[in-house]
């Protein structure tokens, strides 16, 4: 164990940052390679030179609060989970799609272990995460990024404190060299430059759980607000690409639906919304996307409008009202020109 602390860390950049490779071919890959994978970022990235003096805490309602350096962290057992991983999009139009998507290979040490580590006390509802991180967001300065999971949740053999991607160390930007990995939930309770795990019996209170990442919602004359935590149903079409021109021959739509729970069901619809049919979808691997593949023969030339609708195992599905997991659309030309 080391005694340093990551307080004297500088920040390099200010402000919310996003990179995101827009070559539409990223996702024809079941695994998106890690420069292909969107980046995000709400105040700024740490500057870390050195990730050996890195450290992580485990306190709030424990019998045993523990620190961890990465040393130590690299000692435990390694699990490898599967995973797709997906931002909300911004806190400040949480209705609009993004679909900023990946799916990568996490490795790192179970939540679940560490927090047997320490013995959580019958008070525990919740495990809040702490990263180094400050800055500015939306004109307001934060000392640090701060979320939290319902300890079921916590406790999923899946979520980790995770040290490589793909299996590589995980970079600076990318939230290295210790972040926490939540698999099923939306990226945002990913919290990178991870330093405090803290068990408690309230939510946290910081504007990254309770501003931001809120849905709001009138329900029946009701405020209706939740968490943005589990992945609502979501699919996407790698093929065909939205705005390109294929032959009036038979062809295959595909892509990719993903879901907190299993997605069950993939619907195609080429008419707009009038009328649906099932895709065929691949069965769920680890917490991987699914493949969805329909085979369709376009009846006349023109313009078509292909939308994808998953639902998933429990009935959840995509919406048409506006949401971030709203109906997903492209739209194609079907002519005959020979030289295609
Ligand atoms: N410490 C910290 N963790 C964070 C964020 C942040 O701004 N600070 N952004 C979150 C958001 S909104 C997303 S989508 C994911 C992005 O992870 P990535 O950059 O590895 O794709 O990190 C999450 N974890
Ligand atoms: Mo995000």
């Amino acid at each position: 164990m080391v005694n340093s602390s990551n307080s004297d860390l500088k920040m390099k950049f200010f402000g919310f940052g996003l990179v995101q490779n827009r070559d539409p071919r990223v996702h024809e890959n079941r695994i998106t390679d890690e420069r292909d994978l969107f980046k995000v970022w709400h105040l700024g990235i740490p500057d870390i030179a050195d990730s050996s003096q890195w450290v992580l805490n485990i306190t709030g309602l424990v019998e045993h609060p523990m620190r961890f350096s990465l040393a130590d962290l690299q000692a435990l057992p390694q699990t490898t989970v599967t995973a797709f991983h997906e931002c909300a999009g911004s806190p400040l139009n949480p209705k609009v799609p993004q679909r900023r998507i990946g799916n990568v290979v996490w490795t790192g040490v179970k939540l679940a272990d560490v927090l047997q580590k320490v013995n959580i006390t019958s008070e525990a509802v919740y495990v809040i995460s702490r990263g180094i991180d400050e800055g500015v967001y939306n004109n307001v300065h934060y000392s640090g990024y701060e979320k939290d999971l319902p300890l079921d949740k916590a406790l999923d053999p899946n979520v980790l404190i995770a040290l490589a991607i793909n299996n590589e160390p995980i970079t600076v930007e990318r939230g290295g060299p210790v972040r926490l990995v939540v698999p099923g939930y939306y990226g945002t309770n990913s919290t990178k430059w991870l330093t405090d795990l803290i068990v408690s019996k309230a939510r946290s209170s910081s504007a990254f759980t309770t501003k931001y990442y809120m849905d709001r919602e009138m329900v029946d004359g009701e405020l209706k607000e939740s968490p943005v935590w589990g992945i609502h149903p979501n699919s996407i079409v790698v093929h065909p690409q939205n705005g390109q021109t294929i032959k009036p021959e038979e062809c295959m739509i595909w892509g990719w639906a993903w879901a907190e729970a299993a997605v069950a069901e993939v619907e195609v619809s080429i008419d707009g919304g009038e009328t649906w049919q099932k895709a065929n979808v691949e069965t769920r691997s680890n917490m991987e996307w699914q493949r969805f593949n329909f085979r369709w023969k376009p009846k006349s030339v023109g313009e078509f409008c292909i939308m994808t609708r998953a639902t998933d195992t429990k009935g959840m599905n995509q919406p048409f009202t506006p949401r971030r997991n709203q109906v997903s659309r492209v739209m194609i030309f079907v002519e005959q020109c020979s030289d295609l």
